[in-house]
């Protein structure tokens, strides 16, 4: 199938908005890149401030924790108070809006700021955690932001279930196993859509980066928006080079407008 790039926001192509008008069934893949407009740095920008000097992939991960518990707490709760002063931006909302023009769209997503949510997509499947949430690193079981407020001079704060537990925050590190239902409902979604788009991510991570090749193996026609060519924008049908929250507001204005 050819692969066209599309660089002009306001000339999508008659063909790309038939697909998404006939599509029955519509999932989409974010990652860092849709918060990026939001102020989110990505993983692939270097961070700022002190945390320039660290790597985003060895921070999140167990043995980070376990090595230097006090630093990847910091580091979460510099990202938990970055988030907090952020708002999801012109694309969370186009996503949130789309979810009421197409039959049914499937929200799958990378990341763990808790934006698609909060800009109003529902049964959004959280891939990779919710940075808002803490969990005991010994059972896994949440922990109360009451607690967390209570024992928050101490970095990380001891867990009320466990011993030798700590607070950690409730997301996926590199190294650990998504949960194997979320995982299951992203694949299941990518199997049966029309139309797969992919929004601000590298597909660098696995086993994120496999789903939309999973909807693509199974019939679908892929979408995919980033400023930057990568592996995913080489597979889509078409590539909307350019900034999620310029491209996705743009694709669903035209959707409604043509739905009057
Ligand atoms: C697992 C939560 C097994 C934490 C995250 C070798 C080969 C293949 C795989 C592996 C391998 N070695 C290890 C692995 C597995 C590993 C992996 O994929 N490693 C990669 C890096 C090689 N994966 C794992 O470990 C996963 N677990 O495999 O477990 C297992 C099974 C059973 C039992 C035990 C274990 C777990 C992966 C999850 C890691 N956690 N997040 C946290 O956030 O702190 S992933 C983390 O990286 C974020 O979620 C983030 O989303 C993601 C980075 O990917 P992207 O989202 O794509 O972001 P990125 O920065 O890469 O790119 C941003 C894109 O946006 C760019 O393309 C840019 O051009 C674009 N962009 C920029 N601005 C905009 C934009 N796009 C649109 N608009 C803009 N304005």
């Amino acid at each position: 199938m050819s692969r066209t790039i599309c660089r002009n926001s306001e000339e999508i192509p008659r063909e790309l908005l038939d697909c998404l008008e006939r599509a029955g069934k519509v999932a989409v893949l974010t990652g860092a890149g849709v918060s990026a407009e939001s102020g989110i740095p990505t993983f692939r920008e270097a961070h700022t401030g002190i945390w320039a000097r660290f790597d985003p992939m060895q921070l999140a991960s167990p043995e980070a924790f376990e090595q230097d518990p006090a630093t990847v707490w910091d580091w979460y709760q510099w990202r938990r108070e970055l988030i907090a002063r952020s708002r999801p931006n012109a694309g969370h909302y186009a996503l949130a809006e789309l979810q009421g023009l197409v039959t049914e769209l499937v929200t799958i997503t990378q990341n763990v700021d808790g934006f698609h949510a909060l800009a109003g997509s529902s049964g959004v499947l959280e891939l990779h955690g919710n940075i808002q949430r803490d969990v005991c690193s010994r059972t896994g079981r949440t922990i109360d932001p009451d607690w967390i407020e209570a024992h928050r001079e101490q970095r990380p704060p001891p867990s009320p279930h466990h011993a030798e537990g700590l607070a950690r925050p409730d997301v996926v590190w590199f190294g650990e196993a998504l949960d194997p239902g979320t995982l299951d409902a992203a694949f299941a979604a990518a199997g049966i859509c029309d139309v797969v788009i992919t929004a601000g991510t590298s597909g660098a991570v696995q086993p994120a980066a496999s789903i939309p090749v999973a909807a693509l193996q199974a019939g679908a026609v892929m979408i995919d928006i980033n400023p930057e060519e990568n592996e995913l924008s080489r597979m889509a049908r078409w590539h909307l080079a350019g900034p999620s929250a310029t491209w996705l507001p743009a694709l669903v204005g035209e959707l409604g407008r043509n739905r009057g």
